[in-house]
C-alpha cells in the first residue's frame, strides 16, 4: 500500500484491486470473495486511509520545516459524516476506485452505504466544525481540529407509536477505520486536589497537589484536502486511567474500591456526548469534558511549539486557537497556567500571549445556552484553573472600576464571576483577541444587545464571520448529477476549488435546456427519496408533489410547531372544501429532540399524529402527505436535501444565530421559505427578493415585544377562528391520543403566551405558503429561481468563510505541499 502519486489511471486501478484484496486477507484471514459488505468497507477504508499517509506525513513535515503558523479549531463537537466517499472524492480517485471494484464484481455505492457515521455532534455547531476542516485542508490552510472521541455519540432516534425513543449510538462497537491511535503523544490532565502557593527564588509559585491524573490519549483522523496535497489532522482525545494510580498520594495503597471508582470516573469523561445543544448548566461531567480536551489540546500544542526552539513569547506568531462557542473557553486559563506554572512567565507576559493566541466564536444568543459554571464546582474540580480565573476577574474588575469611576453596577454587569457563577462568555470575550458572530444579523445583536457592554469596551474585537458549508460534501458528493450539470454549463470543474465561480451558473437561469436538466435532476432525486420513504415506512409519496422539508434539531424557537399547525390548517380547509385547489404537497420532517426536552418531544408526537390523520384520510390523500423521517443525521441529510423543493427556515426572527441547513438546501435548488433570521437575511441579499419567500416578524419587532410586551396569544385565540379551531383540536379529542397529550403545547402557546410567536406569525406564514403554491405552478419561474439559488449558494461555501477567518483573525496563509 502507501503512495499513489504518479501512477497512471490503469496502474492505480490495478493497485486498488490488489491492495483491497490483500487487505481483506490481512484483516480477516478470509477469501476476499467471502467478505461481507461491511468487511469490504473496512478493508477499502484502511486502504484509502493508508493512501493519505504519505501526504499526511509530508504536510506535517512541511509545516514544521517551514515554521508555518497553524490554527487549531477547538470544538466539543465534530459532526463529520461518512468519510469514505468524501475521502475518495478529495483524493480524486472515486471514479477509478468505482471501476476497480466493478471489475471485482462489487458496487462502490453499496460499500459506501455500509459505513457507519460517527455522531460526534448535536447539530449546526458540530457540522460547521466539520465543514471548516474540509475547507481548511482543501484550501491548503494549516488548520487542525481538536475535540473529544466520545465512546457513544448522539443517540439514535427511533419513532415508536409517534413518540421519540432514544437508543445509544455504539459507533465504536467495531473499530473506526479513519483514526490512528497515538499513545506516544498522550498527555496527563489533572482533576481535583489542592493548590499550594510558595515563594521560590523570590517568586510566588503555585503547586497543584493530590490531584487525580487522567491519561488523554489522542486519536488522529487525517483530513484530506480536495485537489491538493494537504492532509491536516483532527485530533480527538480519549480518557484512560493510569495503571499505576496507587503511586499517587491521594490513593491509599491497596484500596481496591477506590481504584475501581477511579477507573470508572476516568472512563466516564469521554463516554458520551451530551445530547443537548442549549443547556448544559451545572453538569459536572460536562465541565470535566470541557477541561479534559482543552487541557490535552493546549498541552500538545505547546509541546510541539517548543520543539521548534522558538521563545515562548513568539507563540501568537505561530499558533492561533479558535474556540467554537464557550465550551472550550477554559483554553484561556489553561494556557495561562502552562505559561506561568510550567514556563515560568509572569502574569502580564502570559496574559499578553494568551489574549493574542485565542479567538472566540459565539453561536447563540439564547440565554439558557450561555454557559455558567458554579464557583464551587470549578474550585473543587479544577482548583488551579479556578485561582487563575479569579485573578483574571480581579484584574479585569479593578481596571473596570477605574474606567467607570467606581460604578460597581457597570462592573458587575461585565464581571466574569457573578452571583456565585463563572460566566464563560465573559471569560471568552475578555481573554480573546477576536469575538465573532456567525451571521450579520447575529453579530449586530451581539454588539447591540447580548454583549453590548463589551462592544462598548472593545469595539475592535468584534467582527462577523457568516457561516458557510462545504460545497464538496453538500453538492459534489450529495448531488453528483447537479455538480456535473454545473461543470458542463461552466465548462470547467474549477468551481469545486473556487466556489465563487458558481455564481456564473446564475447566467443560465433563463436557459431552457439548463432549466429542464435542473428540473429533471430534482425530479430524480425526489424519486430516490420517495423510494427510501416507501421502503422504510411503507408510505407512498408522489414525486410530482411539492417536497416541502424541515430538517433540523427540534427546538421551540425553530418552530416546527408553526409548520405542523399550518398543515393541520390545510387539512381543515380541505375537509371543508375537498375541491380546494391546492398544489399537492409532501411535508417532510426530520428532527431529533433532546431526550429531556418535553415540549420538543410532544411536538414530534403531534407531527406524527397529524401525519397519521392526514395520510389515511381519503379526502385529502392526493393533496397532502406528511412524513417524519427518523434519526436525522449527516447521511440522512445528504439523501433528503437534494430532493427538496421548499426549504423551511422559519425560526423566530433573532433566535437562529445563522443556520447552515438553509445554505445546504439553497445549494441543491430548494427555495427558502423563511423569516428574516440568521443567514436567511444574507441569502435574501444573495438571491434577490424575488427568489425567496419571506414572512413573519422582524428581529427588532421580536426584541421589542420581549422588552415592552404588547402581544397576547390568548387574545389572538379569542379573535381568530382558525387559530381557535387549531388549538381546540390540540386539546380536544380530534387526535387519537391519550387525553391531555398535547397540554404542554397548549400551555406553551396560550398559558405562557407563545414565547416564539408561533400564532402571531401564523397568518403571514399562511400567506407565504400560498405564494409558494402559486410560484410552483409557474414552472419556468420556479426553475429560474432554482438556478439562481444554486448559483448564488457559492457565496455560502465555507471556503469563503474560512478565507475571512484566515485573513482577518488568524493571519495564516495558504501553503502548497509539494508532490
Ligand atoms: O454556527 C453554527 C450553528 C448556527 O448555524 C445555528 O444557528 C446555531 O443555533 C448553532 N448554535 C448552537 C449553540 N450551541 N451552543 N452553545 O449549536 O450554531
Amino acid at each position: 500500500i502507501g503512495g499513489i502519486a504518479g501512477l497512471s489511471k490503469d496502474e492505480l486501478k490495478e493497485k486498488i484491486k490488489n491492495d483491497f484484496q490483500r487487505k481483506i486477507i490481512s484483516l480477516f484471514a478470509i477469501d476476499p470473495k467471502e467478505a461481507t459488505t461491511y468487511q469490504q468497507y473496512l478493508a477499502l477504508g484502511e486502504v484509502i486511509k493508508e493512501y493519505s499517509f504519505e501526504r499526511w506525513l509530508k504536510t506535517n513535515k512541511y509545516y514544521k520545516q517551514n515554521d508555518v503558523k497553524q490554527v487549531y479549531y477547538f470544538s466539543i463537537e465534530f459532526l463529520l459524516g461518512k468519510l469514505l466517499v468524501n475521502n475518495l472524492i478529495n483524493l480524486g480517485i472515486r471514479d477509478v476506485c468505482k471501476e476497480a471494484l466493478n471489475e471485482l464484481g462489487l458496487s462502490l455505492e453499496e460499500i459506501e452505504e455500509a459505513e457507519r457515521e460517527p455522531g460526534l455532534g448535536n447539530g449546526g455547531l458540530g457540522r460547521l466544525a466539520a465543514c471548516f476542516l474540509d475547507s481548511m485542508a482543501s484550501m491548503g490552510l494549516p488548520g487542525h481540529g481538536n475535540g473529544i472521541r466520545y465512546r457513544y455519540g448522539l443517540f439514535e432516534q427511533k419513532i415508536q407509536n409517534g413518540y421519540q425513543v432514544e437508543v445509544p449510538d455504539n459507533w465504536l462497537s467495531e473499530e473506526y477505520v479513519w483514526e490512528v491511535k497515538r499513545s506516544d503523544r498522550a498527555c496527563i490532565v489533572k482533576f481535583g486536589g489542592t493548590v499550594r502557593f510558595d515563594i521560590v527564588d523570590g517568586k510566588l509559585k503555585a503547586f497543584h497537589e493530590n490531584y487525580e491524573p487522567v491519561w488523554a490519549i489522542p486519536y488522529d483522523i487525517p483530513i484530506i484536502g480536495y485537489g491538493c496535497n494537504t492532509v491536516n489532522t483532527l485530533r480527538l482525545w480519549s480518557a484512560e486511567p493510569f495503571e499505576n494510580v496507587f503511586d499517587f498520594a491521594s490513593f491509599s495503597r491497596g484500596d481496591y474500591i477506590k481504584a475501581v471508582e477511579y477507573r470508572y470516573m476516568v472512563q466516564s469523561i469521554t463516554q458520551v456526548l451530551y445530547p443537548d445543544d442549549t443547556n448544559e448548566q451545572n453538569r459536572i461531567l460536562r465541565l470535566k469534558q470541557e477541561y479534559f480536551f482543552v487541557s490535552a489540546g493546549v498541552q500538545s500544542i505547546i509541546r510541539s511549539f517548543k520543539k521548534r526552539g522558538k521563545p515562548i513569547y513568539e507563540l501568537p506568531n505561530y499558533v492561533m486557537i479558535q474556540i467554537n462557542d464557550t465550551h472550550p473557553a477554559l483554553v484561556i486559563p489553561e494556557l495561562m497556567r502552562i505559561l506561568i506554572d510550567e514556563e515560568g512567565l509572569g502574569w502580564e507576559e502570559a496574559w499578553e500571549i494568551t489574549t493574542n493566541t485565542v479567538a472566540y466564536t459565539n453561536h447563540t444568543i439564547m440565554a439558557e445556552a450561555l454557559e455558567k459554571w458554579p464557583i464551587d464546582m470549578v474550585r473543587t474540580l479544577l482548583p488551579r484553573i479556578y485561582t487563575i480565573i479569579e485573578e483574571i476577574n480581579r484584574r479585569f474588575c479593578s481596571e473596570m472600576l477605574e474606567k467607570t469611576n467606581g460604578d460597581w453596577q457597570k462592573v458587575c454587569n461585565v464581571a466574569i464571576i457573578q452571583d456565585g457563577q463563572i460566566n464563560m462568555a465573559h471569560l471568552a470575550v475578555i481573554g480573546s483577541k477576536s469575538v465573532n458572530g456567525v451571521s450579520k444579523l447575529h453579530t449586530e445583536i451581539l454588539k447591540n444587545e447580548v454583549l453590548k457592554c463589551f462592544y462598548t469596551l472593545y469595539p475592535e474585537k468584534f467582527n462577523n464571520k457568516t457561516n458557510g458549508i462545504t460545497h464538496r460534501r453538500w453538492l459534489v458528493e450529495a448531488n453528483p448529477d447537479l455538480a456535473r450539470l454545473i461543470s458542463e454549463c461552466l465548462q470547467t470543474d474549477r468551481w469545486i476549488k473556487e466556489p465563487m465561480l458558481m455564481l456564473k451558473f446564475k447566467d443560465f437561469a433563463d436557459d431552457k435546456l439548463t432549466q429542464e436538466l435542473c428540473s429533471n435532476i430534482k425530479f430524480n432525486n425526489k424519486v430516490k427519496l420517495a423510494k427510501y420513504i416507501k421502503d422504510k415506512y411503507n408510505i407512498v409519496v408522489d414525486p410530482c408533489s411539492i417536497f416541502d422539508i424541515q430538517a433540523k434539531r427540534l427546538h421551540a424557537y425553530k418552530r416546527q410547531l408553526l409548520n405542523a399547525l399550518h398543515i393541520l390548517h390545510l387539512y381543515n380547509m380541505l375537509k371543508e372544501n375537498p375541491n380546494l385547489d391546492i398544489y399537492p404537497r409532501t411535508f417532510i420532517f426530520a428532527a431529533k429532540a433532546a431526550p429531556g426536552y418535553i415540549l420538543a418531544k410532544k411536538i414530534i408526537k403531534l407531527i406524527n399524529s397529524i401525519a397519521e390523520k392526514v395520510n389515511k384520510d381519503p379526502d385529502v390523500k392526493d393533496k397532502l402527505k406528511v412524513v417524519f423521517l427518523e434519526n436525522y443525521c449527516v447521511s440522512l441529510a445528504e439523501k433528503i436535501i437534494p430532493a427538496a423543493d421548499v426549504s423551511e427556515q422559519i425560526s423566530t426572527a433573532s433566535k437562529e444565530a445563522s443556520g447552515t441547513g438553509n445554505m445546504k438546501f439553497m445549494m441543491n435548488g430548494a427555495i427558502t421559505l423563511g423569516t428574516l433570521d440568521g443567514a436567511n437575511v444574507e441569502i435574501k441579499e444573495a438571491v434577490g427578493d424575488e427568489n425567496i419567500v419571506i414572512f413573519g416578524l422582524l428581529a427588532e419587532e421580536v426584541l421589542d415585544y420581549y422588552k415592552n410586551g404588547g402581544y397576547s396569544s390568548s387574545q389572538l385565540y379569542q379573535k381568530d377562528l382558525r387559530i381557535r379551531r387549531l388549538i381546540d383540536q390540540l386539546i380536544g379529542n380530534f387526535f387519537d391520543v391519550p387525553s391531555g397529550e398535547f397540554m404542554d403545547i397548549y400551555n406553551h402557546l396560550i398559558t405562557y403566551n407563545d414565547e416564539y410567536f408561533v400564532l402571531k406569525d401564523f397568518d403571514s406564514y399562511h400567506e407565504a405558503q400560498m405564494k409558494i403554491d402559486k410560484l410552483y405552478r409557474d414552472t419556468k419561474r420556479w426553475r429560474k429561481m432554482m438556478i439562481i439559488n444554486i448559483g448564488a449558494s457559492g457565496i455560502f461555501s465555507s471556503d469563503n468563510t474560512i478565507q475571512k477567518y484566515a485573513d482577518e483573525i488568524w493571519h495564516i496563509k495558504r501553503v502548497e505541499i509539494p508532490d
